[in-house]
């Protein structure tokens, strides 16, 4: 399911929130399929759209490329009970939290949470990272270029073009199967270690 565009559920005053995947260890495409299925099963969550899947560089330590996307979902569910479901879904695929930035069987991030802004210890949204990545805006913006991020009142659109394409090596989409971006030969280098 790379893209599900289910987009029947009828809206209400539940918030949509932004969640971004990444996987590089394992069987990362079917990681992340399996999440969102397990997503898409929660019970107060309702996944209404979900980017194709894009082959990034991995930002940090030397570690294989990612897979990454971005979901969007109507959810009942607090802030906290999101990321405690996150978390939850994480730790089935066997994540194990080690090095920071380091490889990872499956991250979901939660990104956008309506226009709420929250700083606590636990959890910052907007995610602090959102608008400089652009292996987390080029998925976003293919789903939801028109949502303004509510701290910086720019759009996903706008943040996604200033950061181009630096990292994006290729897409996969169900119909077309893989497709390598020409500019993946100019591959960046990761950044130092931290
Ligand atoms: N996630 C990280 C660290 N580096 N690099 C890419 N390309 N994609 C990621 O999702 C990613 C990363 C920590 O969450
Ligand atoms: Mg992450
Ligand atoms: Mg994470």
């Amino acid at each position: 399911m790379a893209e599900c565009t289910d987009l029947s559920i009828s809206p209400s005053e539940t918030p949509l929130v932004a969640i971004a995947l990444g996987s590089n260890l394992g069987e990362p495409l079917r990681q992340l399929r399996s999440a969102v299925r397990l997503l898409a099963q929660t019970p107060g969550i309702q996944v209404l759209a979900c980017s194709p899947w894009y082959r990034t560089v991995p930002v940090g330590p030397p570690q294989p490329d990612y897979w990454n996307g971005c979901l969007i979902a109507r959810v009942q569910l607090s802030p906290w009970a999101l990321l405690a479901t996150l978390q939850a879904i994480e730790a089935q695929f066997g994540r194990q939290r080690q090095a920071h930035w380091g490889a990872r069987t499956l991250d979901l991030d939660l990104l956008l949470y309506g226009d709420r802004l929250i700083a606590t210890s636990e959890l910052t949204v907007p995610h602090p990272r959102l608008a400089e990545r652009p292996f987390v805006l080029v998925p976003l913006a293919a789903i939801a270029p028109h949502w303004r991020h509510p701290l910086l009142g720019e759009t996903i659109q706008t943040l996604r073009e200033r950061v181009g394409d630096v990292g994006i090596i290729a897409v996969f989409s169900d119909d077309v199967g893989e497709t390598t971006f020409a500019t993946a030969a100019d591959r960046p280098l990761p950044e130092p270690h931290e």
